[in-house]
């Protein structure tokens, strides 16, 4: 099943969104198989943005992203990575349209609320990046025993 790399960034954890962007996916019906609240140290930061190295907003996206817990998570389904690209909307909120969560939520694109991998392979180098193999789970869901 594909997997995909969403994190809250630290402008979502202060405003106390977490709950919130789980909601929309659990309620979507993507499986949540990992997660934890952490501050990214530099390196990883560094690693985990560097197709952006050398470009005018990189040191500033490396400062805001290690500057406070960012709620990581893997989140798996059929298609997650484009799905989940579609629910966050578009990197600038400006361009994110109302419904989507950096359209509903956010008003910069320094400040853009949640992060999300942007291809199948962009997830697999990124959950790897953040989890370690049994940091990850896998369980059946038995919500279809549970109600009819
Ligand atoms: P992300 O990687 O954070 O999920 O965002 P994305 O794929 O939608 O956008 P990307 O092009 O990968 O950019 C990474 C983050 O850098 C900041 N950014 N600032 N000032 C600017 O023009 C600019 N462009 C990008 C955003 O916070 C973006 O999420
Ligand atoms: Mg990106």
């Amino acid at each position: 099943m594909e997997k995909t790399f969403l994190m809250v960034k630290p402008d979502g954890v202060q405003r106390q969104l977490i709950g919130e962007i789980v909601g929309r996916f659990e309620r979507k019906g993507l499986q949540l198989v990992g997660a934890k609240l952490m501050t990214i140290p530099v390196e990883l930061a560094e690693q985990h943005y560097g197709e952006h190295k050398g470009k005018p907003f990189y040191d500033d996206l490396v400062n805001f992203i290690t500057s406070g817990p960012v709620f990581a998570m893997v989140w798996q389904g059929e298609n997650v990575v484009e799905l989940t690209r579609k629910m966050m909307g578009k990197t600038n909120p400006k361009d994110a349209e109302p419904g989507t969560i950096r359209g509903d939520y956010s008003m910069f694109v320094s400040k853009n609320i949640i992060h999300g991998s942007d291809s199948p392979e962009s997830a697999d180098r990124e959950v790897a990046l953040f989890f370690n193999e049994n940091e990850l789970v896998t369980y059946d869901k038995l919500i279809n025993s549970w109600i009819y």
